[in-house]
């Protein structure tokens, strides 16, 4: 086994064994360039058991979050069908190690993303956009790890739900999709409050990031896909009492749910 498969595959085992692992750079070399080749192998793992991408995802889109992990540029991760729940149900909060929570922005395309094509072009590509959240679980013990890592980890992509979805030149005629108040609750109680400005300073600059990482990193980002933009505000833990209630609210774009199941 080469070492990106034996990395991608002890990964797996963590996420699939829900058992974290210590940071795979703890005893290997690992640059960012091979990271993305473990995250690569990690999804062709999934795939080969039946899973489907459905789409891509962003992180470190906030200043703070990246001045915290002291880097520069975004990471692209990869989501597949089976860790999507819809609007409103139930997420079974057992298959994870130590989820947290994020609101966020989530876009559709309505054509394929070019790479190769200007700006505003790649932005036309987009149809729908929706409020979102975005489970994250780390592979790693204490949620602890480098940039390598995280990206190997696929970002520590765990799931997603997303509302209802609105077309983009309507809500863009209404809205300034840059200045958009966002509420995370949980259990009725506000649990953190940000702007869609903090997702990289306006969420449709996440269209060009992933455009740029996907062409990089050999990711095929297709009309029909989902794009994760970015969380609003700081990850809260996800509750661990069955019954509790997940809520993001985006002013003016409206609200997407969770239920927790399966919890202690
Ligand atoms: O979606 C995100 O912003 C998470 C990126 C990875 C870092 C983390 O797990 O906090
Ligand atoms: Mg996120």
């Amino acid at each position: 086994m080469s070492d990106i498969a034996e990395l991608a595959d002890r990964l797996d085992r963590a996420r699939t064994g829900r058992a974290p692992i210590v940071q795979l750079t703890a005893g290997t070399e690992v640059d960012l360039e091979s990271a993305y080749l473990v995250q690569r192998e990690g999804i062709a793992l999934r795939v080969g058991r039946g899973e489907r991408v459905v789409g891509v995802k962003l992180g470190f889109t906030s200043k703070a979050k990246a001045e915290q992990m002291g880097v520069s540029d975004v990471i692209l991760g990869v989501m597949t069908a089976q860790t999507q729940t819809e609007d409103g149900g139930e997420i079974d909060r057992s298959r994870f190690i130590h989820p947290r929570v994020e609101p966020e922005i989530a876009l559709l395309l309505g054509a394929d993303l070019d790479p190769a094509a200007p700006a505003d072009e790649q932005l036309a590509a987009v149809a729908q956009v929706a409020p979102a959240l975005e489970i994250i679980d780390s592979r790693y013990r204490d949620f602890r790890f480098s940039l390598a890592d995280v990206v190997a980890d696929n970002t520590s992509a765990a799931g997603f739900v997303v509302g209802e979805w609105r077309d983009l030149a309507t809500v863009l005629s209404d809205l300034d999709l840059a200045d958009l108040e966002v509420t995370l609750e949980i259990d009725g109680e506000v649990a953190e409050t940000g702007s869609t400005g903090d997702i990289l300073g306006d969420p449709l600059r996440a269209v060009a990031a992933v455009a740029r990482l996907a062409s990089q990193h050999g990711v095929p980002v297709p009309a029909g896909s989902i794009i994760l933009a970015g969380a609003a505000t700081a990850a809260a833990p996800l509750p661990d009492r069955a019954g509790a209630q997940v809520v993001a609210t985006v002013a003016g774009l409206g609200s997407v749910s969770c239920t927790i199941g399966g919890a202690r």
